[in-house]
């Protein structure tokens, strides 16, 4: 620094120092500087590693001036901030994006290579931030990233995982794990905070007392004490000032760490018991869609809750006097029912904590939450045993049994001739054991309740929330989901990014409806060349690093038919296997068929006890192996599966693809995502009417989708009637053959064991009836293959894909949510003359 200690409202950024200057000359001192001092490196000593880090401090630094500053403004204004509480934060790299939303790509890319460095290799060393199974936690990272764009107040709070989702690899076919050890190298983009620590209470009892005015009150003595230690990273807007921090805790080990037992010489029980307390935010659950009934889990919950809680009233309070009117400073969003114990939580410390009475608690609490469910599986939704309950948070349960209380008495006043109906409201399912119904408390506790998707958040109220539909209606909402461009477009895809502003400028990723202006091109070829050519490249990069990763070599003029997303049945990637088996049957039997050459490539991982999904990948790997290498085929069809599908994979694998698989069985996917991604880089959608396909169907246009399989309602109809899959392998001798294929050995050296538990799934369940939808699927496949040959065609459509996306930016989601659920205002960032442009 060239200066001394300024006050922030006059922070002086036009001085050209090395922790701000954005000239070429100034980059490369400060990338220098960094590595000497932060790093405590000098080049010939540095490793690439080395080198990132020290590039990642450049740009964090870059960004500190905007974020303090944002800081100062929300403080100064008292401004209503949205919290957006999430078990799971699936963010991505930082540095590219960094690069992109300070406008300093170019700049930083010359700084580096005239240091004698490549930045894309500096930019690989980053370790994908995996704090995130999947759609899920991704989408939370793409509505932080279009908050900070729209100049939102917002926080994120959530679990700062010392390990993230495991790493997949693959051994003879079968996925391995291994963990994920994303802090090893040290984090550049966090910022420890431990003067802001917050203290969690567990177990324990609780007990009567008489406050001072004779009142009856309940005291919670807890067990024990664990200390949560905030660490913030930068979201920073594109295009803005804003920078709004990403708070996740870390846990530790509280104040009655067993002193005792260590001056005792109890080493071991002391260090264990704190061992105890850090294991809370060790490592993420690497389920999506099937919770885990562990206590680990509802004490990671409770953990990063209650800290999040304290944060919140903490802030609030710095500008009022009390809680009352805290739904004015703060809205509250729960990401699924993972932080739904926040309304007890909330409750709790309204009610014990600021001696508030009950009625007005409640209206408190109500007014400050909103949910969002993320699943239609019945098998997803959260239960807690009531007994784990009442062992970690005796009083969280006294205060769900009070609002169960008081709510069935609403329920038995408005519907007194209805006994089923209070049965199935209730927060507590009866049975040999107790649960607490997570959906149903998050439910009555929050003002809105929203699906993310049109058809997700109709079955809702037709099937999974009914009851809580009939008694309040006005209560739903539906928020379809979106993801940002900048990562998903601009990032990704730069070659295709620099098309589209070279025509229209850069408003487009600000407002993603503007790309519809380019439709007027659809008819000149030049465009369509250019279009072609685009995606060609992308395709070769691809193909590149297959041949890299897997070793087999791809035509990049072959149909890039791509599935990538978590290993799941519902998802259905084995119905994908067995259009490439139908395929590779049709060769066998003909040789010298006509067939366009594809190339499938998947990518995904299975929760680690999801034998079943294990198995899939088993498959696909299994039948690569023999398709690939078939002289019989003669290229014309390869599997591939790219191990390890994370964000980043991600960014490489949409703008290469031709062809994107959505084919859940209609009714179970609740919205998707990458869906969305796809089609923003071009590629046309095989899918059911699921989920978000349906409104990306519309807005693409009927004719450049294609659409097959079984609606929500027809699955729904067949599933009532009895619905017998063998009937269909007997009737359908293509289908048989496929099977038949399978059971053989064929694609397991014999082995006509390993695959029959998916086999027996398929023949004798068929949950997701695959088989109802085979034959629709191969005949769309066929359509898919017709259109490619057409070139010209298939042009056209990819282009109306890209251009027609704009719904799907998660600015307008959050749009969405800022004036229909959260009541909040845009709350600019002024840097007083500072011009982001200006070297
Ligand atoms: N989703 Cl419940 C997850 O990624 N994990 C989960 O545990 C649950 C839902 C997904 C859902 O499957 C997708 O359809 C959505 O697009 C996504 O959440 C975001 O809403």
């Amino acid at each position: 620094m060239t200066q001394s200690l300024i006050p922030i409202n006059q922070c002086p950024i036009q001085i050209e120092d090395d922790r701000t200057g954005t000239s070429v000359e100034t980059l490369k001192r400060a990338f220098a500087d960094n590595l000497f001092y932060e790093l405590g490196k000098y080049e010939a000593i540095a490793t690439k590693e080395d080198f990132y880090m020290a590039l990642a401090y450049t740009l964090r630094d870059r960004q500190l001036s905007r974020w303090l500053k944002t800081v100062k403004t929300y403080e100064d204004n008292s401004v209503k901030i949205v919290y957006y509480l999430s078990a799971e934060f699936l963010m991505g790299r930082h540095l590219g994006n960094s690069l992109i939303n300070l406008h300093l790509y170019d700049r930083v890319r010359q700084a580096v290579e005239e240091s004698g460095l490549n930045l894309d290799e500096l930019l690989e060393q980053e370790p994908d931030p995996g704090l995130g199974n999947g759609g899920l936690g991704r989408l939370a990272a793409c509505f932080l990233d279009s908050l900070a764009t729209l100049e939102i107040p917002a926080v994120g709070y959530g679990i700062r995982y010392e390990f993230g989702i495991f790493h997949q690899t693959m051994q003879d076919g079968w996925q391995a794990e291994i963990p994920d050890k994303w802090l090893r190298f040290g984090n550049p983009w966090e910022i420890p905070r431990p003067e802001q620590a917050i203290e969690v209470k567990f177990g324990g009892l609780t007990e009567i007392y008489h406050d001072e005015k004779g009142r009856e009150r309940i005291r919670w003595i807890p067990a024990k004490t664990v200390i949560g230690i905030p660490y913030d990273t930068p979201v920073p807007g594109y295009d803005t000032n804003t920078v709004n921090p990403l708070r996740l805790w870390k846990a530790e080990a509280g104040d009655d760490f067993n002193f005792e037992a260590f001056n005792a010489g109890n080493y071991d029980g002391a260090v264990s018991d704190k061992m105890r307390s850090e294991t809370i935010s060790k490592v993420l659950y690497p389920n999506d869609n099937t919770p885990q009934g562990k206590q680990l889990r509802l004490e990671q919950q409770y953990f990063f809750v209650a800290c999040s809680l304290q944060d919140i009233v903490k802030r609030h309070l710095r500008h009022n006097s009390g809680l009352y009117n805290l739904n004015e400073t703060a809205a509250i969003q729960l990401n699924d029912t993972h932080p739904a114990i926040a309304i007890a939580e909330l409750m709790r410390l309204l009610l014990d904590e600021h001696g508030i009475d009950w009625n007005s608690a409640w209206r408190v609490t109500q007014k400050t939450f909103a949910y969002t469910n993320h699943t239609l599986l019945p098998e997803a939704l959260e239960k807690w045993s009531v007994r784990l309950f009442a062992y970690l948070l005796p009083r969280h349960l006294q205060i769900i049994y009070e609002i169960n209380r008081r709510f069935i008495e609403d329920i038995r006043r408005w519907y007194p001739e209805d006994d089923q109906l209070v049965g199935r409201l209730s927060l507590i399912e009866e049975g040999p054991e107790q649960f607490v119904r997570m959906a149903h408390l998050a439910c009555v506790g929050s003002h809105a309740i929203n699906g993310v998707a049109a058809l997700h958040t109709e079955l809702l109220k037709q099937d999974t929330l009914r009851d809580f539909y009939q008694l309040w209606p006005d209560k739903f909402l539906n928020k379809t989901n979106g993801v940002t461009p900048r990562r998903w477009i601009l990032l990704s895809n730069p070659t295709l990014s620099a098309f589209y502003s070279s025509k229209i400028g850069d408003g487009w990723l600000k407002d993603l409806d503007k790309l519809r202006q380019l439709e007027s091109h659809i008819d000149d070829p030049e465009f369509c060349e250019q279009w072609r050519q685009i995606k060609l490249y992308n395709k070769k990069l691809l193909a590149d690093y297959i041949w890299k990763y897997n070793g087999v070599e791809v035509d990049p003029h072959s149909i890039f038919d791509i599935q990538v997303k978590r290993i799941h049945e519902y998802k259905r990637q084995h119905l994908d296997v067995l259009h490439i088996i139908t395929l590779y049957n049709r060769i066998k039997q003909n040789p010298n068929i006509n067939i366009s050459p594809r190339t499938f490539i998947f990518g995904g991982k299975a929760a680690p006890g999801y034998f079943m999904a294990k198995l899939i990948i088993k498959l696909i790997n299994a039948v690569g192996e023999v398709v690939n290498k078939d002289p019989d085929v003669r290229g014309r069809l390869k599997v591939v599966f790219l191990a390890n599908f994370n964000a980043s994979l991600g960014q490489r694998i949409y703008p290469a693809a031709d062809l994107s698989e959505q084919i859940s069985t209609a009714g179970k996917e609740a919205s998707g995502t990458g869906n969305m991604k796809f089609a923003m880089n071009g590629s046309l959608t095989i899918g059911t009417l699921d989920g978000a396909n349906i409104e990306i169907r519309e807005e693409a246009g009927f004719d450049n989708f294609f659409l097959f399989g079984l609606t929500a309602a027809e699955v729904y109809a067949l599933k009532s009637k009895g619905y017998k899959p063998s009937d269909y392998y007997h009737r359908n001798a293509e289908l048989k053959g496929v099977i038949d294929r399978i059971s053989s050995g064929y694609f397991s050296h014999g082995n006509e064991e390993l695959f029959k538990p998916l086999v027996d799934s398929l023949m004798y369940h068929d949950e997701y009836m695959l088989f109802a939808d085979y034959q629709a699927y191969i005949d769309c496949q066929r359509q898919v293959s017709l259109a490619f040959q057409d070139t010209a065609k298939w042009t056209r459509m990819s282009i109306l894909n890209a251009l027609r996306m704009g719904k799907f930016s998660s600015d307008r989601t959050i749009r969405e949510y800022c004036n229909e659920i959260w009541n909040v205002k845009p709350v600019p960032v002024e840097m007083e003359g500072y011009n982001p442009e200006a070297a």
